[in-house]
């Protein structure tokens, strides 16, 4: 089951509280099936034509360079990081929330993207219990 808020965007820390608050995890994704249902999810949740980011639950928070998943902790696996990403790089500040990223004029085309945990975006949060529904 996936949820998002249409109008909600907030920082990733907010973000993974909001998911656990309704008993659910920022979204995982670990493989192509999660990340098609996952994009499809979005483009229909959300106005895409010009630009759509989303956190997930991927962050290298705990150790540099190296990403988990915040629901289950495991390390992630399958990515569709974008070329050159992560590049932990923000000008000053430093990356370490994963976001998924639909942005045309930037050549963004839902890839990953390291991005500064502190920045709003809209999430998807998942129930972590295997059984993965549509919510409608
Ligand atoms: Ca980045």
């Amino acid at each position: 089951m996936l949820n998002s808020s249409t109008n909600l965007q907030a920082n990733w820390h907010q973000a993974s509280d909001h998911c656990k608050s309704s008993g659910m995890e920022l979204v995982s994704i670990t493989n192509q099936a999660d990340y098609n249902q996952l994009t499809a999810f979005v483009a229909r949740e959300l106005n895409c034509t010009v630009l759509c980011a989303v956190w997930i639950g991927a962050n290298d928070l705990g150790s540099e360079g190296t990403f988990t998943w915040t629901a289950t902790g495991r390390r992630v696996g399958f990515t569709y990081w974008k070329s050159n990403q992560p590049d932990n790089k923000h000008g000053e500040l430093e990356e370490h929330c994963v976001e998924v990223l639909h942005h045309p004029k930037d050549n963004f085309l839902w890839q990953w993207n390291d991005s500064v945990c502190k920045h709003e975006k809209y999430f998807v949060c998942e129930r972590v219990n295997n059984c993965i529904q549509e919510f409608s």
